[in-house]
């Protein structure tokens, strides 16, 4: 892993937890004020929670308040729980659900400049300076990441390469010709570009390419290891949704004790997602994220459905920020098979450690002849052990039992030639649910 000088880009990161809390509180206050007066939706809200703003003294004030889910998006689809008149919204964006409609986020002219602030503190964190030739690979369009990412690194002075996903062999031209230093797109398409590189015959190596700013997917640990051997680099975590603002909600520092929120914009609580209960601190569940800045489409207490933890200790870089630990999968995300909770993080972090496969696996669930949920691992065999009858089968079921053991459920993992998974370009596929399909 090649080192990083990571700086801080706003001395509000440092400020300490007291100057904070006082800072939320009173953004807190007044961004309810301005969302009770001119959102229909939320307009209710104070008398319902027996909560005016003037009444807010404190962060567990913001409890009182109803949750904001992605179905309140969708029923006021396109531009109902905007702020602003649709005149003042010089940008929106759009991520594509899984049902139908996208939904739709806005931007003021100064929402754009917050992004791109806190875009340009995502990149410092992760060492990033004007010297940098920054290759963004990330979809431009309704997408944030594009966008996103391309902002920030002109703010900070780098250069930037707007090249978007695909089209691998041109991306490795492009860096190899240009001397891209950072690469910013899916930890997924990143182990695809190394992959490509592999059959070029392109040492990445021997290229500048020094960092990674990773995200809008859930990777483990392990992922992160196999993305730095790889491609020779450091690999940082960014996360973000479309919802809250984009990318540049929350990043890792050098520590890697976990992403620094940008906590004076949005104001994190983690809650149990079954009871809506909040849990204490270092206890995971799922993030609600409040934006108190936000102009064109402040969301209170939204419910991201990303399970994680709050860590507030003290971290050794200087940012005072509290820090939410590293996605460990979507409440959505959950599978539940013969009763059992299954996370894809947690299969994916056992492949990864018994290793000796590609970092290539896609899990199917269906219904067996009993009608039983079967729970089927295809993973990728390197092309070493292809050939080799024994290695296969033994491989086959060492991975088998230590993802049994893990889940705690009978399942199958399928070791698949190369290349057999459909590789991605932006956010990977890893769950196939054909039970519910008839
Ligand atoms: O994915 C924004 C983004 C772009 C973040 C580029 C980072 C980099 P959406 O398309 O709205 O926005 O998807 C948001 O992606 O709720 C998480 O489930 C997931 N996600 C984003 N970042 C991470 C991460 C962008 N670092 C959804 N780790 C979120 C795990 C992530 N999951």
């Amino acid at each position: 892993m090649k080192s990083t000088t990571s700086y801080i880009w706003d001395p509000v990161e440092k400020i300490s937890r007291a100057e904070m809390d006082r800072l939320q509180v009173e953004r807190l206050r007044n961004g309810i004020e301005r969302i009770a007066a001119t959102v229909p939706f939320y307009r209710e809200m104070p008398a319902r929670s027996g909560m005016a703003s003037q009444n807010i003294n404190s962060l567990d004030d913001l409890r009182r308040f109803p949750f904001t889910t992605k179905s309140d998006l969708r029923d006021n689809y396109p531009f109902g729980l905007l702020a602003v008149p649709l005149r003042e919204v010089t940008r929106v964006h759009a991520s594509s659900g899984t049902t139908g409609k996208p939904t739709v986020v806005a931007y003021t002219r100064n929402d754009i400049a917050l992004w791109t602030d806190l875009m340009a503190r995502t990149y410092a964190a992760a060492g990033v300076t004007a010297d940098d030739i920054v290759q963004n690979a990330y979809g431009y369009g309704l997408f944030t990441g594009g966008l996103g990412f391309h902002y920030g690194a002109e703010r900070i002075g780098a250069t930037v390469i707007p090249i978007a996903g695909g089209n691998t062999k041109r991306q490795l031209m492009v860096m190899s010709d240009f001397g891209s230093s950072v690469l910013c797109c899916t930890p997924s398409y990143s182990l695809l570009i190394a992959e490509v590189a592999e059959d070029e015959k392109l040492d990445l190596k021997s290229l500048p390419l020094r960092v990674g700013l990773f995200g809008a997917e859930p990777w483990s640990e392990r992922m992160r290891a196999e993305t730095e051997a790889r491609l020779n680099i450091a690999a940082v975590n960014v996360y973000g949704l479309s919802e809250v603002i984009g990318p540049g909600v929350a990043v890792e520092c050098p520590a890697r004790q976990g992403l620094h929120i940008a906590e004076d914009h949005f104001i994190p609580e983690i809650i149990d997602p079954e009871t809506g209960e909040p849990l204490p601190d270092g206890e995971t569940g799922e993030l609600v994220l409040t934006c108190v800045t936000k102009e064109a489409l402040p969301l209170i207490r939204y419910r991201t459905r990303d399970r994680t933890r709050l860590i507030r200790e003290k971290c050794d870089c200087g940012r005072a920020t509290a820090r939410m630990d590293r996605v460990v999968g979507r409440t959505d995300d959950m599978l539940i098979v013969r009763g059992v909770n299954v996370f894809p993080s947690q299969i994916e972090t056992v492949l990864l450690e018994v290793g000796g496969i590609e970092p290539h696996y896609q899990i199917v669930v269906d219904r067996g002849s009993g009608l039983m949920d079967e729970i089927d691992v295809l993973v990728e065999a390197p092309a070493s052990v292809n050939g080799d009858q024994e290695h296969f089968i033994q491989l086959e079921n060492r991975l088998s039992y230590e993802v049994q053991s893990s889940l705690g459920i009978s399942c199958r993992v399928r070791l698949v030639a190369p290349r057999e998974i459909a590789r991605s370009e932006g956010k990977a596929v890893r769950v196939v649910d054909k039970r519910d399909r008839g």
